[in-house]
């Protein structure tokens, strides 16, 4: 470090996360914060009151320096919180017209006077909206903003706000790449940990409000009593913070833990097992939110197995549910283990005629895109195609295909982008947000779900930069008009600082990072390039087992050229999209190139836009993937000593990873595609480092978050 470079702050082993509240430096904005926000006025007895108002307090006195909980009557300046039955303070401050346009957890925050004195107001109906409210005013402190920006009602635009955790029972997380689970199934019910109340702390602070504690790829042992005794403990402790808990239930249950002989959906008895299991749950947890349910995919067991649809067995399900006020999300992502078709085109094929034969309480979950979420997709076309049946979006948090735990990669601008696409459903503005907002076709309520990133390592996430995936999750499920750019402007300044010379680079490098992982693995419109199995690093050249498994299957690569044809001539995928974005996807001049190889073959010496040939830009990306980690890494680099050196150096380090695997993508990538194309890489190009042969060799063991069974 230069002998100028500033002393950086105290070592942050990242467990805070975004709820730091560390001191503001000294300043007149701070004094003026002082002169506003000293005390506080939080009555209520309510669990969520209480969280409240410590979580006021302790926000207070770290960001102000405040002492101990600074409390007072509303006599003098400050702050009241509550609901008007909980506060009077807020029954007389004449804001019914606010309240009114908030609902249940929506807030208001707003600078009135009361008694002839100054007062902000955060306010809400309901407990869980105050609760929302002490965090976003505290994330506008944090972020040192401007008193015009305090005045503020807040409504989340989509009703169901939900984590997916993949946790195994054994302690295991598929695709998970922090460490083992956060749920100790072991020790509870009897340990109940602290690190539980701050989970659910970071959860309410970004507005998620119901988690699915298990993996999609279910254990029915986890619906026996034992289990749900550690379920009901875990519920005890979210409650509070306004987080339902949801379950994945496996479909074979019935067998498996009922002592049926079969699951089938319309079997009397199998429906009476589900009420009765489910009465039980609800004995648990009596704000249990439902299930979550794969099916009849990747081996799972399913009603096909039956004969009987889909909707046949959510439907078993959900009857089992309403009486409590439960929901199902039954997942969308089920592709047929026969490959009798592009694998895109699958899901679509299989519900779209079930649209209007799901129970109420049933959403179907559909992934961002047609397979599997890679880094980059067109949106799934089952949005905008079932209008009779709520649709909840499913975004993976963790990397599986990002670059696992050791690729910064912000991935609010691939949310945003799937939630921006316009399906035409209705005509122009038909975005995928008012599909699953519920507002397109008149649904009371809407969902968006997140596989989570987290683990049991001390900084939850793994990577210090994954931290910001689970927020942006979070703001967008509330609020999906919010940008990326936004949004990592407030997770780098709770996270890091509020230092210009930090937050600006920061951000530029952040919104960055998601174009650099898609060049540096799978630009054009490339897709399912990464390795077997475990999904490590790449694997254009696997060919052989399950068709749709292989690389092979999706690149279509030969000696004329690269990528799958989906036009008409091709698998007509194209044509499950209305026909405006069929059109657009179809054309080979329309098609944005950034899906260009997802929707058609193209031949390795056409000319694209940029003027250079296939073969040429397909260098061009993987070069430019690979430029942009090293710019990163300049970046980054010369913010030494502007935050704390533990975070630095960690961070340091992992692009060090990153740039060698972002090599080690571009390079077995073209000289894969080399054996095709059959021409030279361009004049000046890097050398790569090893033959395709060596680079075909590499085989990783034990690599974290791959599932047992395989
Ligand atoms: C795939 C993962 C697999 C999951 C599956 C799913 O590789 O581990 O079980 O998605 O979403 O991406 O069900």
């Amino acid at each position: 470090m230069p002998a100028t470079a500033p002393i950086p702050p105290a070592d942050d082993d990242g467990y805070r996360l975004w709820l730091r509240y560390e001191p503001l430096p000294k300043s007149a904005q701070r004094e003026q914060y002082l002169a506003h926000f000293s005390a506080m006025d939080v009555d209520g007895a309510s669990a969520t009151l209480r969280a409240a108002r410590d979580e006021l307090g302790r926000g207070l006195r770290g960001l102000l320096e405040l002492p101990q909980l600074p409390r007072t009557r509303a006599d003098g300046p400050g702050i009241v919180a509550g609901t008007p039955d909980s506060s009077s303070s807020i029954a007389r401050l004449g804001i019914k017209a606010e309240l009114a346009r908030v609902g249940h957890e929506g807030f208001v925050l707003k600078q009135c006077t009361l008694d002839g004195k100054p007062v902000l107001a955060i306010a809400a109906n309901r407990d869980v909206g105050v609760l929302y409210g002490v965090f976003q005013f505290l994330r506008w402190l944090a972020t040192e903003s401007d008193f015009k920006s305090l005045d503020l009602v807040s409504v989340p635009k989509i009703r169901h706000r939900v984590l997916n955790h993949w946790d195994n029972l054994d302690g295991s997380v598929e695709r998970g790449y922090a460490g083992s689970s956060l749920w100790d199934w072991h020790k509870l019910p009897d340990y109940v940990s602290p690190r539980y109340v701050d989970y659910a702390r970071a959860n309410a602070s970004i507005g998620i409000n119901s988690v699915v504690l298990t993996n999609v790829n279910a254990n029915a042992r986890l619906l026996t009593p034992a289990y749900l005794a550690k379920v009901s403990a875990l519920a005890d402790v979210f409650r509070p913070y306004g987080i339902r808990v949801f379950l994945t239930a496996r479909f074979s249950a019935p067998v498996e833990i009922g002592g049926l002989e079969s699951a089938d959906p319309l079997d009397s008895r199998v429906a009476a097992f589900w009420k009765a299991k489910v009465h039980e749950i609800y004995r648990f947890a009596p704000d249990f939110g439902g299930f979550l349910v794969k099916a009849n995919s990747e081996g799972q067991p399913g009603p096909g197995r039956y004969g009987r649809s889909h909707a046949d067995g959510a439907n078993v399900l959900a009857d089992a549910l309403a009486p409590h006020g439960g929901i199902l999300f039954w997942r969308a992502f089920v592709y047929d283990n026969d490959v009798p078709e592009d694998r895109a085109k699958q899901a679509y094929n299989e519900f779209r005629p079930l649209d209007g034969l799901f129970r109420k309480n049933v959403f179907v979950q559909v992934k961002n895109g047609p397979i599997d979420f890679q880094p980059r997709e067109p949106f799934h076309p089952l949005f905008g195609a079932m209008p009779r049946t709520p649709l909840a979006l499913e975004v993976q948090l963790t990397q599986e295909y990002l670059g696992c735990a050791t690729h910064l990669c912000y991935l609010a601008p691939m949310f945003a982008e799937c939630l921006d696409s316009d399906t035409y459903e209705r005509g122009p503005g038909s975005t995928v947000s008012h599909v699953v907002d519920g507002t397109l076709d008149g649904h009371e309520e809407g969902a968006m779900a997140g596989v989570a990133n987290i683990g049991s390592e001390r900084n939850w996430c793994g990577h210090p930069f994954a931290q910001a995936n689970w927020f942006a999750f979070g703001r967008l499920a509330w609020d999906h008009r919010l940008s990326a750019g936004v949004i990592a402007e407030e997770w780098v300044r709770q996270t890091f600082s509020n230092d210009p010379r930090f937050v600006r680079p920061v951000k530029d490098l952040m919104l960055a990072s998601r174009e650099a992982v898609v060049d540096y693995m799978t630009p054009l419109g490339l897709h399912h390039l990464m390795a077997w199995d475990h999904h490590y690093g790449p694997g254009p050249w696997i060919k052989d087992g399950r068709a749709d498994w292989t690389s092979v299957y999706f690149h279509r690569a030969d000696s004329d050229g690269v990528g799958f044809d989906r036009t008409r001539t091709g698998s007509d995928a194209v044509s499950q999209y209305e026909p405006a974005v069929a059109q657009r996807f179809s054309s080979r001049a329309a098609c944005p190139e950034s899906l260009l190889l997802w929707f058609h073959h193209v031949a390795w010496s056409e000319r694209l836009r940029s003027g250079r040939t296939l073969w040429e830009e397909l260098c061009h990306r993987y070069q430019s993937g690979v430029d942009s980690v090293r710019s990163m890494q300049k970046t980054w680099q010369s913010l030494e000593g502007l935050i704390d050196r533990a975070r630095f150096q960690h961070v340091q380090s992992l692009l060090k990873i990153q740039e060698k695997e972002a090599r080690w993508w571009r390079d077995s990538c073209l000289l894969y595609f080399q054996t095709h194309s059959g021409f030279p890489l361009p004049k000046g190009a890097e050398p790569p480092e090893h033959t395709l042969e060596e680079y075909m060799r590499i085989v990783h063991y034990y690599v974290p978050g791959t599932p047992r069974s395989v």
